[in-house]
């Protein structure tokens, strides 16, 4: 049961989803949002009582809060918010959208399983692939979170179907989103891998990877990734707790073996796939494949509309998307590495490339930049000293990669950066963007930025004709 005073804090399409919940059970909630003009305030009823760019002394209004009984927060908004502190210490409990599924996916006579899926990097590629999975396995199946479907969004899909109809929900989870669902009950729950991010909202690596590992508590299964053990659950658990499963590369649980003089993807040592047959290339994505296996496994996904998927998904967009072949230069965008553990995955899979190893890349040009979040850029350096013949920078934080090593080159912008590589790269190279940093300094998401460079790109193109 939803309490009557509700304040929603932070709009965008998370407070939106909210919003909608609410009005949909009979409740009008109050909306907050430190931002003057949030996203989504021209779809916000005018009935709605909001407090826009409010700001008290620098810091959230408190008397809303206050008088709240429930604040639903937004992703963006740290719990640590000092007034948001002040209001739980004043009894109003906080919880964010997520929760809300969770308990409403808990209820009635046929709990709807959930599968839970967090980790630095290749959250969105193991969760599109499980859901895909379920798809073709013929599951009813509503797929959602951080991945940018709203989870709420979930409970009423085009045909308005509820969260009882569904058989199954996945669910990408940020750290953020974690911070605020202590409910979460998974029927099988990952942690991919830990690698710097965010450090701008946690003070240490540690905290923000406790937050991750938070996602098995109450897991009836704990998938983790035997190659990081910053990932594995007994950290945080009673190893007796909780089930575990784990995948890596090596020929254990899912695992990869060599078979009939190639590699394959395997499960407790028996072959599944030829790597071969992966269309998305890179280890880091045959470590996303075989997570995506243990978890289909644990909602009894059959083996063969697994294999169907993992034979034909082609990659999502934004991530070493292939863009144009420019005087024989290769560009690449992975406008969604936004972090260095992402650009650091996105060069390892184009130089140790075991699938297509007829096709050289060349020399290796990467353009890097933006909101570098606390990272700690120096896993960088080897790899310009090694393979990369240099690397272009631009936005906010550059002056720390430039600082990396001495084959490297300031610009003001990515149009700049890109006619930078156009003049350097000759045929048979590689130019990749993979900035690892995000884009807000510049950009509203990764994927405008991501279409502004494939625009770039295309007008090399037609200036080279
Ligand atoms: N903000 C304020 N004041 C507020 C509320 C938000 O300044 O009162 C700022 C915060 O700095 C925040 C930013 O606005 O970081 C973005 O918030 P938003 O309102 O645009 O967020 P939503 O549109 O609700 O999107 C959120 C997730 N965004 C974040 O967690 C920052 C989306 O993940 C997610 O897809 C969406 O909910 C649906 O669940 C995006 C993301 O960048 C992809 N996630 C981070 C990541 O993947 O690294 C965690
Ligand atoms: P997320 O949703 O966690 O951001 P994505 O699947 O969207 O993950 O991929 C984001 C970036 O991380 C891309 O640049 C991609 O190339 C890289 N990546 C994908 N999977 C992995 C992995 N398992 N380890 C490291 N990097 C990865």
């Amino acid at each position: 049961m939803l309490p009557k005073r509700i304040l929603i804090l932070g709009l965008g399409q998370t407070g939106l989803s909210v919003l909608h919940y609410c009005l949909a059970r009979g409740i009008t909630p109050v909306v907050m949002d430190t931002r003057s003009h949030p996203p989504g305030a021209d779809q916000l009823p005018d009935t709605i009582e909001h407090y826009f760019g409010e700001l008290e002394h620098g810091g959230l209004t408190l008397a809303p809060l206050l008088a709240a009984d429930l604040i639903i927060a937004s992703p963006g908004v740290p719990l640590a918010t000092p007034e948001l502190q002040q209001a739980l210490n004043a009894g109003v409990d906080i919880i964010g959208d997520i929760e809300l599924l969770v308990r409403d996916c808990a209820k009635g006579d046929k709990p709807v399983p959930i599968i839970a899926i967090t980790g630095s990097n290749g959250k969105s590629t193991v969760t599109t692939l499980v859901g895909e999975m379920a798809v073709e396995a013929g599951i009813k199946v509503g797929v959602g979170g951080n991945i940018g479907t709203p989870a709420l969004d979930l409970l009423l899909d085009s045909d308005k179907k509820a969260a009882s109809e569904l058989e199954l929900v996945i669910l990408e989870l940020s750290s953020f989103q974690l911070e605020t669902t202590p409910s979460l009950a998974a029927l099988a729950a990952t942690v991919l891998n830990i690698s710097e991010d965010h450090l701008d909202r946690y003070d240490s690596l540690t905290h923000y990877r406790d937050t991750k590992l938070g996602i098995y508590r109450n897991s009836a299964l704990a998938v983790f990734n035997r190659e990081d053990d910053q990932t594995w659950p007994s950290i945080l658990l009673a190893t007796d707790t909780v089930p575990t499963s784990s995948f890596g590369l090596d020929d254990q649980a899912y695992g990869r073996i060599e078979h009939d003089g190639q590699l394959w993807l395997s499960r407790d040592c028996q072959p599944v796939l030829p790597v071969s047959e992966l269309k998305i290339l890179g280890s880091h994505n045959q470590l996303n494949a075989l997570a995506a296996m243990a978890l289909a496994d644990k909602v009894a996904i059959p083996q063969e509309a697994q294999i169907n998927v993992l034979r034909r998904f082609t990659g999502l967009k934004h991530r070493c998307q292939f863009v144009a072949d420019k005087k024989g230069v290769r560009w690449i965008n992975d406008s969604k590495a936004t972090n260095v553990g992402a650009t650091l995955a996105a060069i390892d899979g184009l130089a140790n490339n075991s699938q297509v190893n007829e096709e050289k890349i060349g020399r290796l040009w990467l353009i890097a930049g933006g909101q570098g979040k606390g990272q700690d850029f120096s896993p960088l350096v080897p790899l310009l000293k090694d393979k990369l013949a240099g690397m272009v920078c631009f936005g906010q934080d550059r002056q720390q990669l430039l600082a990396l090593a001495s084959n490297t080159e300031e610009v003001a912008d990515l149009e700049q950066a890109v006619a930078w590589c156009a003049a350097q790269a000759t045929a048979g190279d590689t130019v990749l963007f993979a900035p690892a940093c995000a884009s807000l300094d510049m950009y509203g998401n990764y994927q405008l930025r991501g279409e502004h460079f494939i625009r770039l790109v295309e007008a090399l193109w037609v200036e080279a004709l």
